[in-house]
């Protein structure tokens, strides 16, 4: 198999480049790979690498195209990825039976010897499913300690295996199962067993803020389209809000519906939250106010597109407003339909989201995007993508393009970024400002590939 990544500049002032990583070929003809993929570091150049877990294989590929492969001893059920002697040079630190091991993020070809550190009995012992990475390494007192669920407690143990603290579990029944935190998710406390949730300080590692498998976005974006198309019906109080400014605990919010002929209603209120991040008096929604187009909702937040700080609304709509699917479907002549989106901007002085569109983009998509769901745009990301502060738009526009806008006063009439892929693209896997500077990179995945789309 061929673990080389195809390095590729479009041309040569695109703000991305594109890393196309194959994934195991031999698992290939059993369909789309079960590949885990996820940020970390592997280095210290402050750079978040990109890690991709197939089977008991993980390969570490660098913003600069370099790569490292380290093949798991068999029986490892949880490893972390840090740099736990402090020397500059990361490396794996794994549970692999009644052990405590570690493994070097090794040179392709390599294959590495697991160090013992020592032998520990820990709930993980036994598990039978894994590699997994968990968040395994953490601090305490000061110090970076491995910590490690015991049916009766957490240990806390230098790479010596001497114990530094202990936690016991205050119930009465032993553990029976452990969950550490997992990469990019809430770091701050670890699960264990019957007793809920032990705080800890996770070690600070620059973990990019990486945002997860798109999945659960993909789901909840796609559920709050359909609350959105359900909540005409309701009380104005309990439409779907999202928040358009924060000052200082008084939170300007906007209600929104939207109705069969995909008009959005928008309701803005002024909330002030107490300390504890509550409402101190019940919201009560302001008039509504419609505007063309249905709400865009996607798995990042909410576009601020002239990046004053004020979220805006983005609208789509097909070019017959109020048009049925069924109408559509018979108006249907080519593969493809064009789709337009709408920005409005929020003007802080008047209170509501501008009528007039300040900018539109009309592109065209795969006419049976339509009817798939609630909204038609198919792995949508609304991110600063060139360190601008402005949002910018990327989505697929063919089944395996991918297209990106830049905002500036208005948005392109053809992408200003566009990549076309060998497969489909099936998913986003991750988005991450992996440098720290401001400018979020894509990670999308199809059956057999990774395509790392990063921003320069
Ligand atoms: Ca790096
Ligand atoms: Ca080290
Ligand atoms: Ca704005
Ligand atoms: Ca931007």
């Amino acid at each position: 198999m061929s673990y080389t990544a195809l390095i590729v500049c479009a041309v040569t002032s695109a703000f991305f480049e594109l890393h196309s990583i194959p994934l195991n070929a031999d698992a290939a003809q059993r369909g789309p790979s079960p590949a885990l993929v996820f940020f970390a570091n592997a280095d210290k150049d402050n750079v978040a690498d990109l890690f991709v877990l197939e089977g008991n294989v993980m390969s570490a590929h660098s913003h600069n195209g370099e790569l490292r492969q380290t093949t798991f001893p068999a029986g490892v059920s949880v490893f972390d990825i840090v740099d736990i002697d402090g020397d500059g040079a990361y490396e794996i630190v794994a549970v692999q039976g009644k052990s405590i091991v570690r493994l070097p993020i090794a040179l392709q070809g390599d294959a590495p010897e697991p160090v013992k550190l020592f032998d520990a009995d820990s709930i993980w012992s036994t598990t039978a499913d894994g590699p997994v990475p968990r968040v395994l390494v953490v601090e305490r007192g000061g110090i970076a300690t491995i910590a490690i669920p015991t049916l009766t407690a957490i240990q806390y143990r230098r790479i010596d295996g001497s114990i530094v603290s202990e936690a016991p579990h205050a119930g009465a029944e032993s553990f029976s199962h452990a969950s550490a935190p997992e990469y990019g998710g809430d770091p701050s406390t670890l699960e264990i067993g019957y007793s809920g949730f032990v705080d800890f300080q996770p070690l600070p590692r620059d973990l990019p803020p990486a945002k997860g498998p798109l999945y659960y976005y993909a789901e909840s974006s796609y559920r709050s389209s359909l609350e959105l198309r359900n909540a005409a019906a309701e009380e104005p109080n309990n439409w779907p809000w999202f928040t358009v400014y924060n000052k200082q605990g008084l939170v300007t919010r906007a209600y929104c519906a939207v109705d069969e002929s995909l008009m959005t209603m928008v309701r803005t209120c002024d909330v002030q939250m107490d300390k504890e991040g509550f409402p101190e008096t019940i919201p009560s929604p302001g008039p509504a106010r419609r505007y063309p187009g249905a709400l865009v909702t996607s798995a990042s937040d909410f576009p601020d597109f002239n990046g004053d700080g004020y979220k805006d609304l983005l609208l789509w709509s097909a070019p017959t407003p109020g048009i049925s699917v069924d109408a559509l479907l018979r108006a249907v002549v080519g593969r493809n339909w064009p789709i337009t989106l709408a920005a409005h901007m929020y003007s802080p002085s008047k209170g509501r989201f501008e009528p007039e569109a300040e900018s539109t983009l009309m592109f065209r998509i795969p006419v049976t995007w339509f009817l798939e769901g609630p909204s038609p745009l198919r792995n949508p990301v609304f991110a600063d993508f060139n360190g601008d502060k402005k949002t910018d738009l990327a989505m697929c526009t063919e089944e395996n393009e991918y297209g990106i806008w830049y905002y500036t006063d208005d948005f392109s009439a053809i992408p200003d970024e566009k990549y076309t892929f060998k497969e489909n693209i099936t998913d986003i896997e991750l988005t991450a400002d992996i440098a720290g500077n401001g400018k979020t990179s894509i990670v999308l995945r199809s059956d057999h590939y990774v395509y790392a789309l990063y921003t320069k």
